[in-house]
């Protein structure tokens, strides 16, 4: 994460373990287009066994590879990290606080880098919404993400992951991870239905440090490789 202390903005490939196309080849384009960084990482129907296989292939690729647990069984030691979330607006406990105390032996016993992330899912219709059990953010109001991004600062987490969902039918508005940049001091992770370059540099404009992109890279890889060249001159002065 060194390059983002020089103002360079990162673009991190998500890959779903449990329908990863591809892989090699996707990775390969992806790497050719400047990604920083692969995670990895569903909410629904990943093993642990896929995970494995997953990152142990992506490792191949000299890029961090890291997990984006959408529960223990995304857990894999073949990573090199792991988004370690809480579901900052989740009405579920277990999202809050007891899948964490769960992974935390098995972590440990990984070896994994743990990347303490506040993570956020902006809107009600989509599957990590109906899985997370979340309270929606109305989009209108990014004073209520900065409330949020300032209790994770105070808590100690150092990322915030702002989450429309994968393949949500629009992205974050640029107007949270701008409110979240002028609040905080925290690495600001934004995703979800991210499909063309224009979007990715505006967000990366307003405040975003790092843009993930998942369903695009599945569908049109050469629109995913043009929104890492958008990320990143996003960050050129
Ligand atoms: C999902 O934020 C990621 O958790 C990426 O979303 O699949 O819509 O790119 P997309």
């Amino acid at each position: 994460m060194d390059k983002l202390s020089s103002g360079e903005k990162l673009h991190f490939t998500l890959i779903d373990p449990d329908k990863p196309g591809d892989l090699v080849k996707t990775a390969e384009r992806m790497v050719e287009a400047g990604t920083d960084a692969f995670l990895i990482g569903g909410s629904l129907a990943v093993t642990p066994e896929e995970a494995g296989r997953t990152a142990k292939v992506l490792r191949r690729f000299g890029k961090p590879v890291i997990i984006f647990p959408g529960n223990l069984n995304c857990l894999t030691p073949e990573a090199d990290a792991v988004l370690y979330m809480t579901l900052m607006n989740s009405l579920d406990p277990y999202y809050l606080i007891e899948a964490q105390v769960s992974a935390a032996p098995i972590i440990r016993k990984y070896g994994l880098e743990v990347l303490p992330a506040a993570y956020i899912v902006v809107y009600g219709d989509t599957a990590v919404a109906h899985v997370g059990r979340i309270h929606p953010i109305p989009a209108g109001k990014p004073e209520i993400v900065a409330a949020y991004a300032l209790a994770a600062e105070y808590m100690g987490m150092k990322y915030i992951y702002l989450e429309a969902g994968s393949g949500a039918g629009r992205p974050v508005p640029p107007s949270f991870p701008q409110a979240v940049k002028s609040y905080t001091g925290l690495t600001v992770i934004v995703g979800g239905g991210i499909k063309s370059p224009l979007i990715a540099h505006e967000i990366a404009r307003a405040g975003a440090d790092i843009i993930v992109t998942g369903t695009i890279v599945e569908e049109n890889p050469e629109a995913a490789a043009s929104i890492v060249e958008a990320v990143k001159s996003a960050g050129r002065r």
